[in-house]
């Protein structure tokens, strides 16, 4: 579009890697719809953007998954992705600019040649790990998860048999070197961590001293292979993190990794913090790269008590809510109710109750009164305010409150509920606007004047649902698209609204007089039972 500059760094936005050993939950789609709405936000600006997500496929994990299900990794992998993963994204809108999978021969070559650079520069050193290690299990146990026999032999806790003390070599990165680099650098940049909490925990952590960091196993293979000695494929994490570098061409496309490398906001769950915030950051350091600009972490989805996470699943899928609540409202809900960076719980209770109050009463009811109306007293024409006075008024500043403050929370501070807070108190408001001036009953009188004050409502009333729908395509788009087709918007001249920029989305007067509005289909339908 015409306001991108070529050339300009774009907004680079990500998600985690997820691993593939298991199908989606509500937990990963939370954090990659909240990349969604970042990035179509920013694209709303007319901003040149770079939304990636994509698969986390080696390691041990996937490995024994993979065993178990009798398939080899590889076919376990393009299982789960084509099956589960890429639909997932597709059926929820998610419009990520690339899908990275990490046995990709354009990331496994380049993160070989990363971690090769970094053994030139001898960064990476060849050490021990010995530790005691049990053979069933294939892993080495932390010395507290052992139990003890009876004459005081150490046993593992799965298998009950004693551990041997292993030793093997693996290499190692010179992380610990890097404390008093990433210290300096989270004082100079105090939004690199957000939230507050995830910062002060991460600053602590670091302060307590930094080890280094084995980067390679060689006790399995499913993996990318130590380029200098195969007989070690490289840590799962090491491999997983270079995806934000490889997927933008790392090594290989100069001209779109200047232009998108570092990305501005690494969107992550709590629990991956410390590597994104202290071994990512200090891999850039080690080999000169830029690092990125901000670390969001999101907490904790909570459902009836008990946490989201990759090893304690709830029964209820992504797809089991938007069945029921439709993708436009799924997308809202979890951004509207909880915190970003905070926990935040789910029912079917809360979210039926908000959809009810807020989608259907307060906006989706706006937006087919202020049709209807139009249609009943205009012939379905959009009239010309002419008698506008002060309460006219108050709706233009509301609705330039409303803009800026959204702008601001969503766009800058990452803060989506507060974002959606501040459009949806504009409809709340141009709700009441309506109920006070009662057009309805103003159509009654046929004056001259009367006709004027119904055209005014009705013109103000549409002229802000012109800008509800602009705001909110971004948080959920085919409702905002309905929206723009009842205002008669595009049909009228406005053009389409992927091309309405928010910076602009406050000038008022900006639906044309003459616009055909229709009733068009209902955006937020009644609820269905609650399915057993
Ligand atoms: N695979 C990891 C997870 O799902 C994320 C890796 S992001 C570099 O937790």
């Amino acid at each position: 579009t015409g306001s991108e500059k070529q050339g300009a760094k774009a907004f680079y936005v990500s998600t985690p890697i997820y691993y593939v050993n298991d199908a989606p939950h509500l937990g990963h789609a939370y954090t990659t719809v909240a990349g969604d709405v970042l990035t179509r936000w920013h694209r709303q600006r007319g901003e040149k953007v770079w939304y990636l997500t994509g698969t986390d496929e080696h390691g041990q994990k996937i490995m024994r998954t993979a065993d178990a299900n009798g398939v080899t990794p590889q076919e376990w992998c393009d299982k789960l992705v084509e099956e589960a993963w890429r639909p997932l994204w597709e059926h929820l809108n998610i419009a990520n600019d690339d899908f990275i999978r990490t046995t990709e021969k354009r990331h496994t070559d380049r993160v070989q040649e990363f971690v090769q650079d970094l053994y030139d520069k001898g960064e990476i050193y060849k050490g021990g790990y010995e530790g005691p290690y049990c053979v069933g299990c294939e892993e080495y146990k932390l010395p507290g998860d052992l139990i003890e026999a009876e004459d005081g032999t150490k046993l593992c806790p799965v298998h009950k048999k004693p551990v041997e003390i292993l030793k093997e070599e693996n290499y190692f990165f010179k992380l610990s070197e890097y404390g008093p680099k990433l210290i300096e650098f989270y004082e100079a940049n105090p939004g690199f961590i957000q939230p507050e909490s995830a910062r002060n925990e991460v600053v602590n952590f670091v302060k307590q001293g930094l080890e280094d960091l084995s980067i390679s196993r060689s006790t399995f293979d499913w993996g990318v292979p130590v380029p200098w000695d195969d007989k070690h494929v490289i840590y799962v994490w090491i491999d997983a993190l270079l995806n934000y570098a490889t997927a933008v061409g790392y090594g290989a496309n100069p001209e779109k990794f200047d232009e998108t490398f570092p990305a501005n906001v690494h969107l992550i769950g709590k629990d991956i913090l410390r590597f994104h915030a202290v071994i990512w950051p200090a891999m850039l350091m080690a080999n000169g790269l830029p690092v990125p600009g901000k670390v969001a972490a999101n907490g904790w989805l909570m459902v009836g008590g008990e946490k989201m996470s990759k090893s304690n699943l709830t029964g209820i899928k992504p797809q089991d809510l938007t069945s029921h609540f439709g993708v436009d409202a799924y997308r809202w809900y979890f951004l509207r109710a909880i915190a970003f960076g905070q926990d935040g719980s789910f029912s079917w209770e809360d979210f039926t109750a908000r959809y009810t109050s807020e989608l259907a009463n307060d906006y989706g009811n706006l937006a087919s009164r202020v049709a209807a109306m139009v249609g009943k007293y205009f012939g379905g024409t959009l009239p010309a305010a002419t008698a506008s006075g002060p309460a006219e008024q108050a709706i233009a500043d509301g609705l330039t409150r409303a803009v800026t403050e959204a702008d601001r929370k969503v766009g800058e501070e990452l803060d989506f509920q507060g974002g959606i807070l501040a459009v949806f108190d504009f409809v709340k408001q141009v709700n009441g606007y309506i109920t006070e001036q009662e057009p309805w009953k103003v159509a009654k009188d046929e004056s001259e004047e009367g006709r004027a004050r119904l055209a005014t409502i009705l013109y103000t009333a549409a002229e802000s649902l012109r800008a509800v729908a602009v705001l909110l395509n971004p948080v959920m788009p085919d409702t905002s698209q309905k929206l723009w087709e009842s205002l008669g918007a595009e049909a009228a001249g406005l053009g389409p609204l992927a091309d309405q920029r928010v910076q602009d989305a406050g000038r008022w007067g900006q639906l044309p007089v003459g616009a055909t509005v229709t009733k068009g289909a209902v955006l937020f339908p009644r609820l269905e039972e609650k399915p057993a």
